[in-house]
Parts: structure tokens; C-alpha cells; sequence
């Protein structure tokens, strides 16, 4: 049967594991911050903010600037926290860029990576990341090398946040039912890759937000997005194509909020 985009994420995560590439040189230590808290200090719309260099929706997004000082820009424009995308293939991404930031800002990081196994989560802990991504979908289709549980254990067990990102209404209810701290809700259909800003919405007003904080992701691009999800009851916004592709990151962010 012909692969959807989320098969080939999946695959690139295992070959990028194959060829080394969440094995660290270096290391930082770090104790981790909360995401929970940041969100709730923060006295405007809390923002996530994604340095992230390309896509397999967009291809290339940007060739300007470090991580480092990308990140940097983020943090003063009063980014709440960072997603640092990790993945190589597809995404452009590495662990080298999530260890670099965490030497520049001083704010939560989300290690950004489809998660199929404990070494990816090691490295994340290694280069100082204070979250970590769990898919729903990724274990749901058993696509990863352990379930869902075992992952988020082992996770919280190394002192890292999880996120764990829902698409579907049946996803999100499980983790709902999970209690997990944080849910992300994708507006994207990382199947197809379309985005329907609708999708966060709809999920909140059919099953509410139990005791989870809710972070709506992908897609965002203007104040009015913000706002809509905002009284749509999502906690948190994850943005990172929208600001990638503005000369002027700080601006961006600070328009976003305002
Ligand atoms: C950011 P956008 O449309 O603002 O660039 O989206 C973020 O939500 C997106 O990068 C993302 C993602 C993912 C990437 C959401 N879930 C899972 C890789 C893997």
C-alpha cells in the first residue's frame, strides 16, 4: 500500500536514528523547566515558537540567521517557550541546533521530532531539551518501537515534559482520558499535511479540555488566528512557518501576541 506522509516521518526518524544522529557528543546539564508554569505566568497569549529551517509541506522556509540567534530573537520578542525542530531529514533539523539554543535562551525548549524510540528521548535530555513531542497517531498505528506509555514514562521519569499531539477526535479523547499535562491539538493532518484551523475548535467544544493544558498547533499566521483560538479555549500556540519566513522574527512575534 502506497506510504502517507506520517509512514515516511516515521521512517526517516528510524533511519536518522541508524545513522547516529541522536548520538551526542557533547552534553549539557540542565534541570528541566516547567511548560505548565510558563504558560500560566505568561501574561499575554503564550506563544511556542518554532525554529524550524524546512518542511515536507513547504520545503525550504529559511537560509537566514543561527538557531542561536534565531532563538534569541524569539526569547526577547517574549516567545513563552521554543520548539527546536531535531529531525534531519525533511525538517533540516538537529540535535547540534537544540544544543546550541539551549546555550543562548533561557526559556522551556520542546525537542521537535516524530519520537519512535528511548534513544531519541536520551538525546533530548542529553542536549538540554525541557519537553519532548509524543505523537498519538505514531502509536496509535503502531508504528513506533514501544507504545505510547512506555515512551511518556520513560520520559517523565528523566524529568522531561511530554507533549503528547492529537489530530483526530479519537485521539484527543484518549488523552483526555490519559490526563496527560500537555495535549497539542494539530491543525494539521500529518497524513495529507492539510491544515484545518477549525479542527482546534471543534475538539474543545465537543470534549473540553479536562485537566490537560491545551496548545493549538500549525498553521498560524496572523493576531486574528490567535484570537480565534484563544476564545476557542486552547492555552497555548504553536507557531513556526509563519515567523520563519519573516525577515524580522522579533516583529513577527510580538505581532502575534499583541
Ligand atoms: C508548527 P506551522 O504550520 O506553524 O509551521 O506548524 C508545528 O505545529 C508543526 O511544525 C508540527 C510538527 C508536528 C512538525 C506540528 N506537529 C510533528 C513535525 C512533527
Amino acid at each position: 500500500k502506497a506510504g502517507d506522509t506520517l509512514e515516511r516521518l516515521v521512517e526517516n526518524s528510524f533511519r536518522a536514528i541508524d545513522d547516529g544522529a541522536y548520538e551526542l557528543k557533547r552534553s549539557v546539564s540542565h534541570d528541566a523547566i516547567s511548560v505548565k508554569k510558563a504558560i500560566f505566568a505568561c501574561k499575554h497569549a503564550p506563544l511556542i515558537t518554532e525554529v524550524k529551517f524546512a518542511s515536507p509541506s513547504r520545503g525550504k522556509i529559511r537560509e537566514v540567521g543561527t538557531p542561536a540567534e534565531i532563538a534569541i530573537a524569539m526569547e526577547e520578542a517574549g516567545a513563552t517557550a521554543l520548539s527546536i525542530l531535531t529531525q534531519p531529514y525533511m525538517f533540516d533539523g538537529s540535535l547540534g541546533n537544540l544544543l546550541a539554543v539551549r546555550k543562548a535562551v533561557s526559556i522551556p525548549l520542546l525537542m521537535k521530532d516524530i519520537v519512535v524510540s528511548e534513544v531519541q528521548i536520551d538525546a533530548a535530555k542529553q542536549a538540554g531539551a525541557d519537553c519532548v513531542l509524543l505523537i498519538k497517531a505514531v502509536f496509535d498505528r503502531d508504528l513506533a518501537e514501544s507504545g505510547i506509555e512506555k515512551l511518556h514514562e520513560y520520559a517523565l521519569r528523566r524529568e522531561l515534559n511530554v507533549l503528547v499531539e492529537a489530530h483526530s477526535e479519537r485521539e484527543y479523547a484518549d488523552c483526555l482520558s490519559a490526563n496527560y499535562e500537555l495535549v497539542g491539538i494539530n491543525n494539521r493532518n500529518l497524513a495529507d499535511l492539510k491544515i484545518d484551523m477549525a479542527n482546534t475548535e471543534r475538539l474543545i467544544k465537543k470534549l473540553g479540555k479536562g485537566k490537560s493544558v491545551v496548545i493549538s498547533e500549525s498553521g498560524i499566521a496572523k493576531p486574528a488566528d490567535i484570537q480565534y483560538l484563544r476564545s476557542a479555549g486552547a492555552d497555548a500556540f504553536l507557531v513556526g512557518t509563519s515567523i520563519m519566513e519573516t525577515d524580522d522574527i522579533g516583529a513577527k512575534v510580538r505581532e502575534l501576541y499583541n
